[in-house]
């Protein structure tokens, strides 16, 4: 292939399809989902590629044209199999990793409020068994994972993408919040294991914070349950306190025109007018990329979430 049609190839995390999926095209990759646009891009193009996909189990994987590694499943889960899935791909992605490092993962995990398995459990607590018998067998515990988001998602495809890498990652917690992996069994049996945000060091000094989806929760207790506006505030104080606890001066407003990426997810679709002037008086720079999603958060009394991406000199 001509080095300039690999140039173009890339992987892009896209919302608003009929069905989830990924689709390789000769514009590289599209890791579909099926949750509506609200407002802004449908897609984030994430990498260029440096080579094709290859498989490792339910896994395929791409080596970006900067050295990171980026992997994605999407697997349909049949009725009562969703922690046996999201072990499988927790058991891959760790084979995978290799020597690399984590930097960030999502998960969009489909009908996360449902209940299961009839002990009181729901969708997203199956899944975070999943996720930790995965640790256990690879000898880890859920201090050491990378920023993360965990959403509903539409049908019956779990979809986790991930990007590793050999630059050193610090992985930044909230002062505000308790770390995720030490949440008390009240929210489930297997507690989830994620970093609030994950700040990667590039060999010319630039520095990426991935923030993971961040809600409103203080401690380990979610605050305002059914009041988004107030769930935003508490959100974007958390979101703020994360990366100024990542060295970022200025917080989630670190870096120039541009840099930052921001998403939020919201349960109700109605909510986005209710909450757009508090986004844009939070985002007053022109340049900011700000993507609305609708999807379930994993806390039913939660109705929304950001995350964002900020890219520093
Ligand atoms: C929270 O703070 C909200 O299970 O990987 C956010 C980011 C949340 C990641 C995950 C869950 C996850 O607990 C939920």
């Amino acid at each position: 292939m001509p080095a300039s049609s690999l140039n173009s190839a890339s992987l892009a995390l896209s919302y608003g399809h009929a069905e989830a999926g990924l689709v390789e095209h000769s514009g590289g990759v599209t890791v579909a989902l099926a949750n509506p646009v609200l407002d802004g891009p449908a897609d984030e193009t994430w990498v260029r590629l440096a080579a094709g996909g290859s498989r490792h189990g339910s896994l395929t994987l791409w080596h970006g044209d900067d050295g990171s590694r980026w992997g994605a499943a999407s697997v349909v889960v049949e009725p009562g199999s969703l922690a046996a899935a999201a072990e499988r791909v927790y058991r891959e992605i760790f084979q995978a990793q290799g020597h690399l490092t984590l930097q960030r993962i999502w998960n969009y995990i489909p009908r996360i409020n449902a209940p299961c398995g009839g002990h009181g459990q729901d969708r997203y607590q199956a899944f975070c068994g999943g996720r930790a018998r995965a640790l256990q067998a690879s000898g880890r515990d859920g201090a050491g994972m990378p920023a993360a988001s965990a959403m509903g998602t539409p049908g019956d495809v779990l979809t986790v993408l991930f990007v590793a890498g050999t630059d050193p990652v610090r992985h930044v917690e909230n002062p505000r919040q308790l770390p995720a992996h030490r949440y008390p069994a009240r929210y489930g049996p297997h507690p989830p294991s994620f970093a609030r945000a994950s700040l990667v060091s590039r060999p010319d000094g630039a520095r990426r914070l991935y923030l993971s989806g961040t809600a409103s929760i203080r401690g380990s207790e979610s605050l305002h349950p059914g009041d988004v506006v107030a769930q935003l505030s508490v959100a974007l104080e958390n979101a703020d306190l994360v990366a100024r606890a990542a060295g970022l001066t200025g917080g989630l407003g670190a870096g120039g025109p541009g840099a930052r990426r921001l998403r939020l997810y919201l349960r109700r679709a109605e909510d986005w007018p209710t909450v757009r002037p508090m986004l844009d008086a939070h985002l007053p720079r022109a340049g900011d990329w700000l993507s609305v999603i609708e999807a379930d958060i994993c806390r039913p009394e939660l109705l929304v979430e950001i995350e964002a991406c900020v890219d520093t000199a």
